[in-house]
């Protein structure tokens, strides 16, 4: 009885070796700052967290042309949302980075998303309290280059809440 149950375990166990050294086959994994960040062939992770002193952990991070691409905001800060919420915004090339975030400051009503801009914007989430999370998913452009992203709540992106996302 005992010798069957042995035998079968290492067998689940040989199994189970061999799935994850099938699955270690074909990813990478690069880090971006102290974000996570996963990224395969079609599918790209990003993880941004944002705080109190009004930045991001990652200012910097890169994708494929054309990759899928999740983006999850995590607010860590504990500030009241009113006076310190946050969003993450990613503008298209070519945008009117400052106008934008000018338009934004009077743009409460939809969370500092200005409604004049939005064929300016590739993808954003929503705006954030403390300990809040979001996440927006969307295809990364296929146009190579540097696109912009910023926290569009009052003077965020005048602080420094900005980065910059490669697109390989
Ligand atoms: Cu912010």
């Amino acid at each position: 009885m005992m010798r069957a149950f042995m035998k079968h375990h290492t067998l689940a166990l040989f199994a189970l070796a061999g799935v994850l050294a099938l699955a270690g086959c074909g990813k990478q994994e690069s880090t971006a700052g102290s974000g996570a960040a996963a990224t395969d062939a079609a599918f790209a992770t990003l993880e941004f967290t944002a705080n109190d002193s009004m930045k991001f952990n990652v200012t910097r991070a890169e994708v494929k042309a054309g990759q899928t691409v999740k983006v999850i905001l995590t607010n860590i800060g504990s500030m009241p949302k009113a006076a310190m919420g946050h969003n993450w915004v990613l503008l298209k090339k070519g945008a009117d980075v400052e106008a934008f975030d000018k338009a934004a400051i009077t743009a409460q009503a939809t969370d500092y998303i200005p409604a004049a801009f939005q064929e300016q914007i590739i993808a954003h989430t929503k705006l954030l309290g403390p300990k809040q999370t979001d996440e927006v998913s969307f295809t990364a452009p296929s146009e190579p280059g540097e696109y912009v992203f910023l926290c569009s709540f009052p003077a965020h992106y005048q602080a420094g809440m900005k980065g910059v996302l490669v697109v390989k």
